[in-house]
């Protein structure tokens, strides 16, 4: 379902189901609120606009009491958010996710759930927008995936990945904490505040030193998530995950860059790809593994932080060799080194322990890297040979 406004009264009666009435709603807006206990406190929105009050409270009957789990994700359109909505349907929640408005729709990842889930108009430049959504919502968890993902757009757009990547975090969390602090909150942290590396392989206590304008603002998003974890008592987890992969990743990250390539060339729609810094080491995962790890964080006692990786490190040549070698080519004979994928500075190598994550999560990969790359290059064939 996807809600195309975010007029309050339409997206309240949006909720009303069929044949509901007012003795409905009076005789359980008690219950609805006994669900939630800072409903109706004084920075409760719904307090304020008493003409959607009677809409409201069917609404929050029908959640409140449908025994259903509900989880919000941001950045449901994207890689991650499209494999955490698979995973909670199928843990039983009901999945909703904010979304952005853009001109053309962006559902290609989400298209096969489209009918399973609900998505609400939001952006975390704008604190409303959350505020209402929070509100309209009222999850239980709520998995904060949306940022500026791509490193190198970070130095092209340092202050808009500040707003998106930091500030979006404090404007989510806050969000929180003035609709129902008692939401859980997962925070998407990234191996990459670990840059210039302090120590191998990299832990939950290992010091940071991001090369990137994104590496920082996700410093900022880890600390600020702890913060409000440790000021307010907030139940908020930062996942510190190492590059995770599919064939769901954007075509402008270097796994699916080069398994497009690798497939455009093998079927004759391209003669060449080019690539930036190929001595680049990276531990690279299955998204559909890391997703559950996100999930599992939020269903301990405690809050807390956890790395998620392999242990594993694979360098960028050998990920090609794999690629093209699926596909029975030589890879020397196609790839060319180009000056513009080089970045002003670069993370080297980067390995991770997922020790506490294995540990106090059960958490393990399924998926090893020759099986991702090869996953990967088998998807795309598939896709671009299927076109018309
Ligand atoms: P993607 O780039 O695939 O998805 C990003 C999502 O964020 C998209 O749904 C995008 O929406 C949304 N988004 C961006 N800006 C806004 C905004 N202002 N308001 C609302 N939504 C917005 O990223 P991944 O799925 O790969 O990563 C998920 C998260 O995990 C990110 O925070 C990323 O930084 C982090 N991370 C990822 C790792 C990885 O290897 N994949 C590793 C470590 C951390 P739209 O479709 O409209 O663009
Ligand atoms: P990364 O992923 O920056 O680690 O961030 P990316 O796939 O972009 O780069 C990985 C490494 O490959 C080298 N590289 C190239 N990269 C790209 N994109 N294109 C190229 O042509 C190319 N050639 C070589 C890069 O220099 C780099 O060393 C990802 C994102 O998902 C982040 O959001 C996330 O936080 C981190 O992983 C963990």
């Amino acid at each position: 379902m996807i809600e195309t406004g975010v007029d309050h009264a339409t997206v309240m009666r949006g909720g009303v189901e069929p044949g509901s009435t007012m003795a409905l709603e009076q005789d359980n807006v008690e219950t609805a609120q006994g669900d939630r206990p800072c409903r109706g406190q004084p920075h409760d929105a719904t307090t304020d606009d008493s003409n959607h009050a009677a809409p409201y409270a069917i609404v929050i009957f029908r959640m409140a009491t449908s025994g259903t789990k509900r989880a919000l994700i941001t950045g449901i359109t994207g890689q991650d958010g499209s494999y955490l909505a698979e995973l909670l349907l199928s843990e039983g929640y009901e999945v909703f996710g904010l979304t952005r408005r853009l001109s053309a729709s962006n559902y290609w990842r989400i298209e096969h759930i489209l009918d399973r889930v609900t998505l609400i108009p939001g952006d975390l430049l704008d604190q409303l927008s959350l505020i209402r959504v929070l509100d309209r919502v009222r999850p239980h968890e709520l998995y904060n995936l949306a940022a500026m993902s791509f490193v190198p757009a970070s130095w092209d757009q340092p202050m808009l990945t500040g707003e998106f990547n930091a500030q979006g975090v404090t404007r989510v969390l806050e969000a929180v904490r003035h609709v129902d602090p008692s939401i859980r909150i997962y925070q998407a942290s990234s191996s990459e505040m670990f840059g210039r590396v302090r120590e191998v392989p990299q832990r939950e206590s290992t010091p940071f030193y991001p090369r990137s304008p994104y590496g920082v603002t996700k410093a900022f998003g880890h600390y600020i998530t702890i913060n409000y974890r440790e000021s307010y008592n907030l139940f908020a987890v930062s996942g510190i995950l190492f590059n995770h992969e599919s064939p769901r990743r954007g075509l402008e990250f270097v796994t699916r860059k080069v398994t497009d390539g690798v497939a455009k060339i093998k079927l004759g729609l391209a003669d060449s790809l080019s690539l930036g810094n190929l001595d680049a080491h990276r531990d690279w995962g299955f998204a559909g593994d890391y997703v559950r790890a996100m999930w599992l964080m939020l269903q301990q006692d405690a809050p807390d932080d956890y790395v998620i990786a392999t242990g594993e490190a694979h360098s960028v040549k050998e990920l090609v060799e794999i690629a093209f070698g699926h596909a029975g080519l030589d890879w020397e004979r196609y790839v060319k080194l180009d000056p513009a994928f080089i970045r002003p500075a670069e993370v080297d190598h980067l390995i991770g322990d997922a020790s506490k994550a294995k540990t106090e999560l059960g958490w393990s990969p399924t998926v090893t890297f020759n099986g991702l790359v090869t996953m990967m290059v088998d998807a795309d064939l598939k896709r671009l040979g299927q076109r018309p």
